[in-house]
Formats: structure tokens, C-alpha cells, sequence
């Protein structure tokens, strides 16, 4: 337990001691904005003073030190989540409460971090929160991206993409360290120079760009440490030039600035031009670069220049490919900047570096054209050339004569740069995270690698934390819980399971009931007052939240709507229990087709509407803007949570862990983590449906999709919907390419590609198969339970407990 913690009249002292200070008001005349920084601002001392109280032990202790390199984290709010971290919230809410402030729209005023995009940036953050619950020294590296992705408006059905100025209140949870600014190049040459006898490389004539970090504090629950998440904010060199400037000539001497600083704007900005690819790479090197100098200058603070030790002290995590530079550039600092020799260096790096894998998409399986990387990293390209001739000339004695093979595992070759590739050949470590995706890792994309070195390709099954993810957003939930079975499973997530038994207790199961069906209203005014959508808390809320891809199939569960409204039209007696669809997805502002899905879902949202019948029994509602804040309120008030990707294709899925925590039945694939929640909750606890793995590698040879249009009555029927008008009354070729793809396919590629005609039939039964079963309330709650009580193995906790132990040797700091 901790020392130091607010009373709640110190709270209320401190919040009205902040309003007079900082904005020369009282809590009477204060805007909810005012009100938000003076509580913020008193729940920041009390982090701060931990801080500092932590600060210093890893250096005394000389722990080893693990960065996490991502391009994404999706922090989400921090107010609330920092009040339960420092065990304090009771009485936070009590200030408040007798403040008269209205806590739910105070928590809104703060803006939610814009640092992502989906699963990979969420479970960023999710493991730095239990890093630092488990009081592993962390830090999570990334980029202050001044406007984040984007915020997305729903306008006549149709996604449109506002800058998301997440910033434009300020931020009252960083903190800057101009001191600890870094340079990162780029552009220029190398020249070659004899130095001392030996050959040294220098690069000149390159550009500079000044990383300067922003940290964020991140707490633990109960934990004394705080560790950080720093995020890395481009300035030019200078700020302006006085030359132009005193000519008249204002916006040359801005450009200088502007052009450097553009690194740090926005989250993958679109790179469907050479710009904006050449602007990510830049953005993966600034970032990696700066994280690897800082590493390297923190750990020749506490170690001097004991370099041998660096992985003993130092580890360094990859996620995804982007922030993959990094390892040339340890290997460029220890060479150019410490005089390592190479061998050296490589010994150093090969045992710093972690990859995870978080896709197996082709498309994002990052590949950069060699003359771009040449141009831009002259070093960090000579650099990969030495390293891919060492690979090949190591893998030709594995595989001699296999040139095609050598290729396929090379870092550089047909003119690109394969940074999957340099993951996979300089990390000791590379994870898969499920067990499913693993095994396509090895036995596909990296198979030729897997050959060779069988034991680097391991299995971690990715966790969510069930701090944010129950105990925030489920306060209600969480306080049921604790009257069941104590409070241990707060700090013992797996421990949940003692609720099992509780699902055979009738009166356990009403107090459930009331829990979800009071979240359902909360999700309900909240809709409401975001968005002036109006819900009934009675239906079915089933919801599919989560980028949208063709993948992901929301196409197939738009489909299975559209034919159950024909069901409805056609048959006047036909009943149902009511049920409300709730859709939260953003798409890449490049992907047309997705976005014509988004128009899809919003075009049949309407047609329901319209008919009196089938309104009273289904609805749709597509949540603008879905993020961290908007999953809080709408996970916990979900009934049915829909997992339904192609098998083989979600790498993990995360979203299912947290339906599924917060009590809502899983419909969907075995794909991703829906094996290993079926293994854990029991397949008769979970809505299993479509084609295996396997099956689906058989159709990619077999499967014709004009044979299901031509079979399936009702699956043709809504097809041909999609073109004759019903949908879009005022354009009916708006949907074809949609019908277009499913039918015939697009360039050259197979039609329907991801099987969602193949796999309907199949999920329409499942679908009916759940209806019956919501129709007995008592088995549907009891299942609902079940699946709260096996959710503890999908916290993060144990997801980083197992990271730690096969990968990063960490060792708990105690204060
Ligand atoms: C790829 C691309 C490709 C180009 C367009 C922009 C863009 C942005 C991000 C990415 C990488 C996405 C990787 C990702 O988010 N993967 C998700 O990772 C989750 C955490 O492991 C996992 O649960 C999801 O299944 C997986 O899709």
C-alpha cells in the first residue's frame, strides 16, 4: 500500500485552490474545461510525487531497462485511469460528488490521445500498463503526432476525415525534457576516411532534425514506479530564417521549419504518392533513431562505455515493422559514434532486438524502394548492405545453390528493402501473438527462416488490461465481483476464475443482469447526447467495433442483416427478438472500398428505418469516431460481440478479450484469439461458425462464390439488392463494386476473396442458434458469466509475465 494519498478534503481543497490559481475563478463559475485541468492538475501531484519518490531506484539498482518501439499508442483518457492507479478513486469521486460535479462530462472534457489506430497501438498501451503493474523498468517510445489519425464524421452516410487537434487544450500529463533533445540526419552522403589505420565512415551534407521527448507518466495499480511513455516531437534546427524573414520573404523563412516538423503531424499519413511513403519512413527512422541515441546515452550514463553488458542492461522491443531501423542504427551508433568494430556491434545488437509480428497481410509487410532508403539513410543503407551480404553469404551454406530462397529471406532485394525480413534475421526473438498466427508464421511467412533457427519463432498470446478494460469501464461489473469473490482478482486478474460457480446462482445471475442492462442505458445517453442517435436498452446490442478491412468482414454481417430484413418484409408473422447492431470502425482514408462499406452499413441503417415492421426488430447504429473513451462506454453494454474474420487472417484480435471480460457472448471464426477463448471458456459458452484454416487454404484453390449466389435463394435476393436500387435509391450503381468484387473479383484476383458469400450460409445458422439461446435468459446470463470468470488468462499481465520470462529478463523493481 502506498503512502501519501489524498483525503478527500484535501482533494476538494486542492481542486478549488487550482481554479482560484490557474483561472482566477471559483466551482461555481468555472467551465466543465476549467473544472477538468484543476482536478486533472491535483491528481497529477499526487503522480508526480510518486515519480519522483521512484525516480533514480533503476539507476542505483542498475536494472535492465526495456523500450517498447512503436509507431502507435492508444493511451486512451488518463484522468480516471490514474485515479485508480494510485488506489484513490473513492475518494476522487466522493470530492467530486460532494464538489456537485457532474463526474461522466467532467471525464469527457479530456481529449483522448491521438496517438493510433487500432489493435497494435492498444495493446501498446495496454502492456505498458501492466509493465509498470508489474514494476518492470519500460519505456514506451513513439511520436508526438501533433494531430494524431484523424477524427472521423459520419456526413450522408459517408466517412469524412477531420484533423483531430488533440493537443489544442494543451496537455497537462507531459512533461518536456528539452534537455535530452537528440539529432537525427537525414539526406547527404557518407564519405570513406582512414582514421588510426583503420577505414571510418562519416556522413555529411545531411539535414538535421531535432528530436526533442515529451513524456507522459504511466502508472501502475498500487505499484510505487512510474515508468514513461516518451514521446518524440520534431523541430527544425532553426526555428526561423532571419535572412529571408528581414527580406520580406515570411513563409521561405518558415519553410525550413515547417518541413522538418511536418514529421511529427499526423499518424500514417496516406502514402498512396512518393511523398507520403517517403514521409513515413522518415517518420520510422526519426523516432527509432532518436529512441536508440537516448537508450545508448542512458545506459553509457549509468554503465560508461561497458558496452559488452548493453543487452544484459538493454532491451530494445520492435512492434511491428515499423520502428525496424532502429537496428542499423544501434549498430551505426556503437560503430560510427563508439568505435566498435563490426563483428562487435552485430554480437551487441543480435542480442538486444525482439520483432512482434502483427500481420500477416501482404500488403503490410513493409517493403521501402532501395533508391528512396539509399537517398534518405545513406548510412543506414550501407549499412543493411553489409548485413544482407553476411545473411546470404551465412544462408547460401545452409541453402547452397537456393538463390530463389536466399531472395525471398534477404533484407535487400529486387530493389527494396524488406524490413520484415531484417526483424526476423537480427532479433534473437520474433512472436506470433496467438497461437494460430504463430503457426502461419512458421509454417508461411517466415517458413524458410523457421528451418533454420526452429526455436526464435515463439507463440505469445496477446492480453488486454483488465485495469482500463473492467475495472475502469466497469465499475459496476467490478464492485458485483468483488461481492462474489473478493477483491484478489484486481491485483490477480486470473483469479476471476472463482466466478465460474456463479453462474449456476440464480440471484447472482439477476444482479448481472441489472449490471448490463444499466450500461446498456448508460451506452444509450451517451449515444444520444454524442450523436442524437436514439437506442432501446431492451434490444440485443450487438456490436462490431474495430478497423474496418475486408478482411475483418463486415460485409459478411451487413449481408446477414440484409437477409434478415427480408425475412421480416416477406413474412408478416415473422417475430424475432429485437436487436440493435452498433458498428465502430475507422478506414484508411485511402481505401475506397472500405469506405463504400461504411456507406453500406449507414445505407441499410436507413432502409430499416423506413419500415415500420422491421424497425420495431432491428437497428442499426454506426458509432462515429470509435476509440479508446467510446469502446469504455459501449464494451461493457454489449451482449453479442461479433469476431468474424476469414481463419487466418486477425493475427490476434484484442476487442473479442474485452467483450468477453465485460460478459458479452463471442460470435465468430476460429480465427486469431477466438481458438484460445473457445478453449478457455468452453465451445458450449461461444458462437463458433464458417470455415477452419484449412479449409479455407482447400477453397483458395476450389471455392467458386457464383455457385453460392446461385444456390442461396436469400443470399442472392440480397445481392441483387445491392445493385437494383434498394439500397441507394437516388444512385443504384453505388454498391456494385461491392456486388462486382464478391461476384467476379478485381484485377485478375479471385473473387470474393475473403470467402464472406462462402462463410454466410454457415453464420446465419449461428446466428439463429443465438437468438435461441437469448430467447432462455438464464442460460444466456449464465454463459455470460462464464465467460467473465475465463477471461483472466486474456489480461495483459499475463501476456507481459510471459514476454518477460522468454524474451526480456527484466527483473521486478522493488521500492
Ligand atoms: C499496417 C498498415 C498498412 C498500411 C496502412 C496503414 C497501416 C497501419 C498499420 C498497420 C499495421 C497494423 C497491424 C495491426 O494493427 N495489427 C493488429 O495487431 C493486433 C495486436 O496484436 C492484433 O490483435 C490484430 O489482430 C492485428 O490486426
Amino acid at each position: 500500500m502506498l503512502y501519501g494519498r489524498m483525503t478527500t478534503e484535501e482533494i476538494k481543497l486542492s481542486i478549488i485552490e487550482k481554479l482560484k490559481r490557474e483561472f482566477g475563478c471559483d466551482i461555481t463559475d468555472a467551465t466543465p474545461q476549467q473544472i477538468w485541468q484543476a482536478v486533472g492538475m491535483t491528481v497529477r501531484d499526487e503522480v508526480m510525487e510518486r515519480r519522483a519518490a521512484s525516480h533514480g531506484v533503476r539507476k542505483q539498482e542498475k536494472a535492465k531497462k526495456l523500450y517498447y518501439l512503436s509507431a502507435e499508442f492508444l493511451v486512451g483518457r488518463a484522468l480516471h485511469n490514474n485515479m485508480i492507479n494510485l488506489v484513490n478513486e473513492k475518494n476522487y469521486l466522493e470530492a467530486l460528488e460532494q464538489l456537485r460535479v457532474p463526474v461522466p462530462q467532467i471525464f469527457e472534457q479530456e481529449s483522448d490521445p491521438g496517438l493510433g489506430n487500432g489493435g497494435l497501438g492498444r495493446l501498446a498501451a495496454c502492456y505498458l500498463d501492466s509493465l509498470t503493474s508489474l514494476q518492470l523498468p519500460a519505456m514506451g517510445c513513439t511520436i508526438r503526432y501533433e494531430y494524431g489519425l484523424f477524427r472521423q464524421k459520419i456526413v450522408d452516410g459517408c466517412q469524412v476525415e477531420m484533423p483531430d487537434n488533440w493537443l489544442a487544450n494543451g496537455n497537462i500529463w507531459e512533461i518536456c525534457r528539452p534537455n535530452q533533445t537528440v539529432d537525427v540526419h537525414f539526406g547527404g552522403r557518407v564519405d570513406c576516411v582512414e582514421e588510426h589505420g583503420r577505414t571510418v565512415f562519416k556522413h555529411v551534407d545531411y539535414k538535421t532534425v531535432r528530436a526533442v521527448p515529451y513524456d507522459m507518466p504511466v502508472l501502475g495499480y498500487d505499484s510505487t514506479m512510474v515508468n514513461m511513455l516518451r514521446m518524440w516531437s520534431a523541430r527544425a534546427e532553426q526555428s526561423i530564417d532571419m535572412n529571408e524573414f528581414n527580406r520580406g520573404q515570411y513563409a521561405r523563412a518558415m519553410e525550413e521549419r515547417e518541413l522538418a516538423e511536418v514529421i511529427s503531424k499526423v499518424l500514417y499519413p496516406e502514402d498512396t504518392h512518393r511523398e507520403g511513403r517517403e514521409l513515413r519512413l522518415k517518420q520510422q527512422y526519426f523516432f527509432s533513431s532518436a529512441s536508440v541515441q537516448y537508450a545508448v546515452n542512458d545506459f553509457i550514463e549509468v554503465y560508461g562505455k561497458n558496452f559488452d553488458i548493453f543487452p544484459d542492461k538493454v532491451a530494445i522491443h520492435i512492434n511491428d515493422t515499423h520502428p525496424a531501423v532502429a537496428i542499423p542504427e544501434l549498430m551505426r551508433v556503437l560503430m560510427d559514434e563508439h568505435g566498435l568494430g563490426w563483428d562487435e556491434a552485430e554480437r551487441i545488437v543480435r542480442r538486444t532486438f525482439a520483432y512482434t509480428n502483427h500481420t500477416i497481410m501482404s500488403e503490410a509487410l513493409e517493403k521501402w524502394p532501395e533508391d528512396m532508403f539509399k537517398n534518405l539513410l545513406p548510412r543506414i543503407y550501407m549499412i543493411l548492405e553489409e548485413m544482407n551480404r553476411r545473411l546470404c553469404a551465412r544462408l547460401w551454406k545452409v541453402y547452397p545453390g537456393q538463390w530463389e530462397r536466399i531472395g525471398r529471406m534477404a533484407i535487400l532485394g529486387y530493389g527494396q528493402v524488406h524490413m520484415a525480413n531484417l526483424c526476423v534475421a537480427m532479433c534473437h526473438t520474433v512472436n506470433g501473438v496467438s497461437q494460430i498466427h504463430t503457426e502461419i508464421l512458421r509454417k508461411q511467412t517466415f517458413h524458410d527462416y523457421y528451418l533454420v533457427e526452429p526455436r526464435k519463432i515463439i507463440p505469445i498470446t496477446n492480453g488486454i488490461t483488465h485495469r482500463r478494460w473492467l475495472m475502469m469501464a466497469n465499475g459496476a461489473l467490478s464492485d458485483l465481483i468483488d461481492e462474489a469473490i473478493g477483491p484478489d482478482w484486481r491485483a490477480h486478474p486470473e483469479k476471476l476464475s472463482a466466478l465460474a460457480p456463479f453462474a449456476e446462482d440464480g440471484a447472482f445471475r439477476e444482479k448481472f443482469a441489472a449490471v448490463k442492462r444499466a450500461n446498456k442505458q448508460a451506452l444509450c445517453a451517451y449515444l444520444e447526447r454524442t450523436q442524437g442517435a436514439v437506442l432501446r436498452p431492451d434490444d440485443i446490442f450487438d456490436a462490431q467495433a474495430k478497423r474496418l478491412h475486408e478482411y475483418k468482414r463486415q460485409l459478411m454481417n451487413v449481408l446477414s442483416i440484409l437477409v434478415t430484413y427480408n425475412r421480416i418484409v416477406e413474412d408478416p408473422n415473422f417475430v424475432m427478438p429485437p436487436r440493435t447492431f452498433i458498428f465502430g470502425a475507422k478506414s484508411a482514408p485511402g481505401y475506397g472500398r472500405a469506405k463504400l462499406i461504411i456507406q453500406l452499413i449507414n445505407a441499410l441503417s436507413t432502409l430499416i428505418k423506413k419500415h415500420p415492421r422491421a424497425s420495431k426488430m432491428l437497428n442499426i447504429v454506426f458509432l462515429e469516431n470509435y476509440n479508446v473513451s467510446s469502446a469504455e462506454v459501449l464494451i461493457p453494454a454489449t451482449d453479442v460481440s461479433e469476431q468474424i474474420s476469414t481463419a487466418g487472417k486477425e493475427a490476434s484480435g484484442t476487442g473479442c478479450m474485452k467483450f468477453m471480460m465485460n460478459g458479452a457472448l463471442t460470435i465468430g471464426t476460429l480465427d486469431g484469439a477466438n481458438v484460445e477463448i473457445r478453449q478457455a471458456v468452453g465451445p458450449e459458452n461461444i458462437f463458433i461458425f464458417g470455415m477452419r484454416l484449412e479449409e479455407v487454404e482447400r477453397a483458395e484453390r476450389t471455392y467458386r462464390s457464383s455457385e453460392v449466389y446461385e444456390t442461396n435463394v436469400e443470399i442472392r435476393r440480397a445481392m441483387e439488392q445491392l445493385i437494383d436500387g434498394t439500397l441507394c435509391p437516388e444512385d443504384p450503381r453505388r454498391f456494385q463494386d461491392l456486388y462486382h468484387t464478391l461476384l467476379f473479383g478485381d484485377w485478375g484476383g479471385r473473387p470474393d476473396q475473403y470467402f464472406v458469400l462462402k462463410d454466410l450460409p454457415d453464420y446465419l445458422r449461428a446466428q439463429g442458434e443465438l437468438l435461441k439461446t437469448w430467447q432462455n435468459q438464464d442460460d444466456w446470463r449464465a454463459m455470460a458469466v462464464r465467460n467473465v470468470a475465463a477471461s483472466g488468462v486474456f489480461a495483459s499481465d499475463r501476456a507481459i509475465a510471459e514476454y518477460n520470462e522468454k524474451v526480456w529478463h527484466l527483473k521486478p523493481l522493488e521500492l
